[in-house]
């Protein structure tokens, strides 16, 4: 398939390179020709100066901006004021000092939650503003729609050719495993294997177990982001999902099952479902030739060889939920 970007010999920066999902893009371009950028001290990226004045010094022709403040549908409802102002201030420096070193593509990562409470499924890219948004993230997702529009309008005034990309829930390795920040995925595995540790009859699970969820491996994520650069450029947001939904009693029980834990799923209906199913449509990137390849079954069992061999991981947290 012909490119409309190649990345051979291109300069190539990962804002965010110490997530997840800058992890997982930093090791993907590893099979790239081209040079990647890195911060060698940490550039909180909320504060204009130092990131214009970082970006002017280490200029790149090509920006993924993964760089976010992120967290499950606890943190969403605890930390409004820094999931509006951080993911705001980081979209806007970033973007705007993009345009100033004269990257020649970047592509900002946005989230499913972008979409309305009530979008038809699978959400198509063009439900975006046509409904109310679902509570528990609204402040994260305003912050993601205006990174959106961000860069729409400098591809339409200063003629940049910055895409946004829409990803489901993500998991895998480098995940942040501590239960009051985390969303489902980390939070099942890592109780799941301390209740198996403990002996323990129960897997607290929060909520009725009744949403469903799409997951989507952070490796097949970074591989499509990476076509993505490649294969794509214009206005239209693109989605990024698996096509496969679960609902959240049966990802507790076959997170259970891979974990090793015998026991119960207990459900905590004190804590909210949020949003009761979002899958989102992917025929477009699809359409472009882009399938995501690996199974949740598989990709579960992986992070939790991941955390097994970074149990350091674990100490981070508070260990309660
Ligand atoms: O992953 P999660 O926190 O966020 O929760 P969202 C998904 C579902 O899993 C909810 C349930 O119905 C939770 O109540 N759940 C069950 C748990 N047990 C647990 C647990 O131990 N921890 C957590 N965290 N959830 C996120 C947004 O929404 O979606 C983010 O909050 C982002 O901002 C992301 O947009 C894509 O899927 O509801």
């Amino acid at each position: 398939m012909s490119e409309l970007f190649s990345l051979t010999g291109r300069r190539v920066w990962v804002a965010g390179e110490r997530g997840m999902v800058g992890r997982a893009i930093v090791r993907r371009l590893a099979s790239e020709r081209c040079e990647i950028v890195t911060a060698a001290a940490r550039v909180d990226l909320r504060d204009q100066a130092a990131t214009f004045a970082w970006m002017a010094a280490n200029p790149a022709d090509l920006i993924f901006l993964a760089a976010a403040k992120v967290g499950g549908i606890s943190a969403n409802d605890r930390l409004p004021a820094e999931f509006l102002y951080d993911n705001m201030m980081i979209e806007a420096n970033v973007i705007e000092g993009a345009r100033r070193t004269g990257a020649a593509k970047l592509l900002f990562l946005g989230s499913s939650c972008i979409y309305p409470k009530h979008a038809e499924q699978p959400m198509r890219e063009d439900a975006l503003l046509t409904g109310v948004l679902e509570p528990t993230n609204q402040w994260y997702a305003i912050a993601k729609i205006a990174g959106i529009m961000l860069a729409q309008s400098y591809r339409r005034q200063y003629g940049c050719d910055y895409i946004s990309a829409q990803p489901t829930n993500l998991y895998g390795p480098f995940d942040n495993f501590d239960l009051q920040g985390s969303h489902v995925l980390p939070a099942l595995i890592r109780k799941a294997h301390e209740a198996r540790l403990a002996n323990a009859m129960t897997l607290p699970v929060w909520g009725s177990g009744a949403p469903l969820r799409e997951f989507l491996h952070v490796d097949d994520l970074a591989d499509a982001l990476v076509f993505l650069a490649k294969h794509y450029s214009g206005e239209e947001i693109v989605n990024v999902g698996s096509g496969e939904e679960i609902s959240i009693g049966d990802l507790a029980r076959m997170v259970g099952d891979i974990v090793g834990f015998r026991g119960d799923t207990v459900f905590d209906t004190s804590k909210p479902d949020g949003t009761m199913r979002k899958l989102v449509d992917t025929g477009k990137l699809n359409g472009l030739g882009w399938n995501a390849h690996r199974p949740l079954q598989e990709g579960i069992a992986d992070t939790y060889r991941w955390l097994l061999d970074n149990s350091d991981t674990l100490r981070t947290g508070p260990a309660t939920a």
